[in-house]
């Protein structure tokens, strides 16, 4: 089925994302922050509005797909926010990766419009959006997840489908939460080898020939190798991640040491300056600090 889609939010997934909704002849309407982001998509055909209410105005669905949940609440709020434009009976669905008090707050803020929120937070990098094989952890009123299934079809090749947002998104967190202590823990072995003298190579090689292995380190060692940390997940939002974690796991009384100190990691590759580089720029920073007190 075709439908009308507003889409805001043009990054690194947002933009193949909207991209792969179009290719599969839905009628998209986009906006982005900065603009100029948009200017691909229009020039084969989607049409771009002027502020986030005009891009959600009479939509059967409005997809949103940027940073954190700061971010979500700028594009949804005011007067030129996208929630004004939503129509009663339409539906938000949330791409980004915003947590579980957003999908709590958000869901309050959909239903009072007569409209209803699905949560559908993307796993996977930019060459999976462009592909069009990202997993989806979605959750929200079957009904919805009905109407937006075709959409979200032809943007993933698989989806984790539940009636709840906000376990929708605690899922997606606890998923992260284990990829990011991967690379963390990765990037760290790498530094210990290397400052041993044990090749980097060498220990991918054992890495993937033991119970521990994973595509991840391939993938990872592939960009640090090269020296290519262009995001293809950026570090800052690993960390949003794992705040985003600790914040669900504040809330329901669990305890989440691993992702602290991940977290902090993460923070020190923000505050160096690789923020918004890929993930893969821990390891790039446990190696600047080997031989620093
Ligand atoms: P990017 O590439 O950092 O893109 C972030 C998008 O969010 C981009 O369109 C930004 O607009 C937009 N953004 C950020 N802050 C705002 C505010 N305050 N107002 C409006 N728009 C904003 O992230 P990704 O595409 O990699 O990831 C998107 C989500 O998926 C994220 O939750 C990940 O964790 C998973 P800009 O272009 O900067 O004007």
């Amino acid at each position: 089925m075709r439908l009308r889609i507003g889409f805001i939010g043009l990054g690194t997934m947002g933009e193949p994302i909207a991209n792969n909704l179009r290719k599969a002849g839905h009628d998209l309407t986009v906006w982005n922050r900065t603009a100029s982001k948009g200017d691909a998509l229009v020039q084969k055909g989607a049409k771009r509005a002027a502020t986030p209410k005009a891009c959600a105005d009479g939509q059967d669905a409005v997809f949103v797909c940027v940073s954190d949940e700061k971010a979500l609440d700028a594009v949804l709020d005011g007067a030129e926010g996208a929630l004004a434009g939503l129509k009663a009976g339409g539906i938000l669905v949330d791409l980004s990766t915003s947590g579980t008090r957003a999908a709590r707050s958000t869901g309050q803020k959909v239903a009072a419009k007569g409209a209803s929120l699905v949560v559908a937070p993307i796993l996977g990098s930019r060459a999976a959006a462009e592909k069009a094989q990202l997993v989806l952890v979605v959750g929200g009123p079957q009904g919805a997840r009905d109407q937006v299934r075709p959409a979200l079809h032809a943007v993933s090749a698989r989806m984790f489908e539940s009636d709840d947002a906000p376990q929708a998104a605690l899922l997606k967190l606890c998923v992260n939460s284990v990829g990011a202590a991967m690379v963390g823990a990765f990037g760290e072995a790498l530094a210990l080898g290397g400052s041993g003298g044990v090749d980097g190579a060498r220990i991918l090689e054992v890495l993937q020939a033991s119970t521990f292995h994973s595509p991840i380190y391939l993938m990872k060692a592939e960009l640090i190798q090269a020296g290519d940390l262009a995001p293809r997940f950026k570090a800052s939002l690993a960390e949003k991640d794992q705040r985003l974690a600790q914040e669900a796991a504040e809330d329901q009384g669990a305890r989440m040491p691993v992702n602290t100190a991940v977290r902090r990691l993460l923070g020190d590759a923000v505050t160096s300056g690789r923020g918004e580089q890929d993930v893969a720029a821990v390891a790039a920073l446990l190696q600047d600090w080997v031989g620093k007190k």
